[in-house]
C-alpha cells in the first residue's frame, strides 16, 4: 500500500475525519507573519526545513465543551496579571489534536522519516490547497459533511506523498447566516475584524483595541466555568447549515 494510503488509514483510525495531503511549493503564498497578536504564522519550510510533504487533519468537534480554553492562573488571570510574562492557554481541542497528531508523527518517524507536529502555519487556507473543504464567509474551514465543526493541525514531514487536489467550489452559496447571527457584528463575507471577534476579547482581556461594546457583550455572553477558563464563542459554526448535526447543542 503507497505510504499516503497507509498514513490517511492511520488518521481515521486515529479519530480524524478528513485528510490531505500537499507538498510545500502547493501551499505558496499563504497568509503568513503577524496575525494581529494572536500568532506569527509560519511557512512550512520554517516550521520544518527539510519538509517535502504536509499532512492536513481535520477533527470533528461535536461539543461546545471542545472549546474551553484555561489559562495559567499565575500568568494571566484578570486579578493577577502580569505585563511582559508569556501567555500559557490550553485550549482543550488544541489538546486533543496535538495528541492524535502524534500517532502519525510517531508512524513517520519510526520509518525514519522526519516529522513534526505544527499548529502554527495557516491550516485553513492550507487545508483548502489540501482538498478538505472551502473558505467559507465565516472565513473558517467549511467541510462538505462536517461544515465548519471541524478543527485542524498538520504533519510535516520529509517523506515524499502523493497528493489531493485543491478544493474548487464555494460551499457557502448565498447563506450568511453567520454574517447576521455573530452578535458583535465581527464578520463581513469572508473576512473578519479581529479586535470584534469574542474570542479575541476573551483571549485578551487587556487589549484596548477591542471596542466598549464588545466588552460588554463579552461579560454577558462568554460562559466562565472557573475564574480562568472560559468556553469560546462558537457562534459562527453553529449557526452554520451545513453538516448541521440534528441535535447541536
Ligand atoms: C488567528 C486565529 C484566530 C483569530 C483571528 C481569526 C482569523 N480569521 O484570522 C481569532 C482569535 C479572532 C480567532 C477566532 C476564532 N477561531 Co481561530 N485561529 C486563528 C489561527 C491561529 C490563524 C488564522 C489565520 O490564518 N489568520 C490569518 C488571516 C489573514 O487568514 P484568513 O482568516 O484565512 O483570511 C483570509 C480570508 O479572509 C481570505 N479572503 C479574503 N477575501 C476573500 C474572499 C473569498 C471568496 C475567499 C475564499 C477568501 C477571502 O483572505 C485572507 C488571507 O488569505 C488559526 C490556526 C492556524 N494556525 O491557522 C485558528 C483557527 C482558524 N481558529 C479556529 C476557530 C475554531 C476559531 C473560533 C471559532 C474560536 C473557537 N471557538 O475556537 C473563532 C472564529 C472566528 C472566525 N470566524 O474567524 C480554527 C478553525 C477551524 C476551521 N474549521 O476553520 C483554527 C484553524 C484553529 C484550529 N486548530 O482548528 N482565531
Amino acid at each position: 500500500m503507497p505510504l499516503a494510503e497507509d498514513l490517511k488509514n492511520l488518521a481515521l483510525k486515529a479519530g480524524f475525519v478528513s485528510v490531505g495531503i500537499a507538498t510545500p511549493q502547493m501551499l505558496q503564498g499563504l497568509p503568513h507573519g503577524w496575525v494581529s497578536t494572536v500568532i506569527n504564522l509560519q511557512t512550512p519550510e520554517e516550521a520544518l526545513s527539510t519538509v517535502k510533504s504536509v499532512i492536513l487533519l481535520g477533527y470533528y468537534a461535536w461539543d461546545k465543551s471542545f472549546n474551553l480554553a484555561v489559562d495559567a492562573s499565575y500568568l494571566v488571570s484578570r486579578e493577577m496579571y502580569t505585563p511582559n510574562v508569556p501567555k500559557e492557554r490550553y485550549q482543550l481541542y488544541d489538546e486533543i489534536l496535538k495528541n492524535k497528531a502524534w500517532t502519525i508523527v510517531d508512524y513517520l518517524t519510526k520509518k525514519g522519516y522526519e516529522s513534526s507536529l505544527s499548529l502554527s502555519i495557516p491550516l485553513k487556507t492550507a487545508a483548502v490547497r489540501c482538498g478538505l473543504g472551502s473558505q467559507g464567509k465565516n472565513t473558517l474551514l467549511i467541510t462538505p459533511n462536517y461544515g465548519p465543526r471541524i478543527r485542524l493541525i498538520a504533519v510535516l514531514t520529509t517523506a515524499e506523498l502523493e497528493v489531493d487536489e485543491p478544493f474548487q467550489d464555494d460551499l457557502c452559496g448565498d447563506c450568511g447566516k453567520c454574517i447576521t447571527t455573530c452578535p458583535t457584528k465581527a464578520l463581513e463575507p469572508y473576512q473578519i475584524t479581529i479586535n470584534r471577534c469574542l474570542t479575541y476579547a476573551a483571549e485578551e482581556p487587556h487589549a484596548q483595541a477591542v471596542p466598549d461594546d464588545v466588552r460588554k457583550l463579552e461579560k454577558k455572553l462568554i460562559q466562565r466555568p472557573t475564574s480562568n477558563s472560559y468556553i469560546e464563542c462558537s457562534t459562527c459554526i453553529d449557526v452554520c447549515p451545513i453538516g448541521k448535526p440534528l441535535r447541536s447543542k
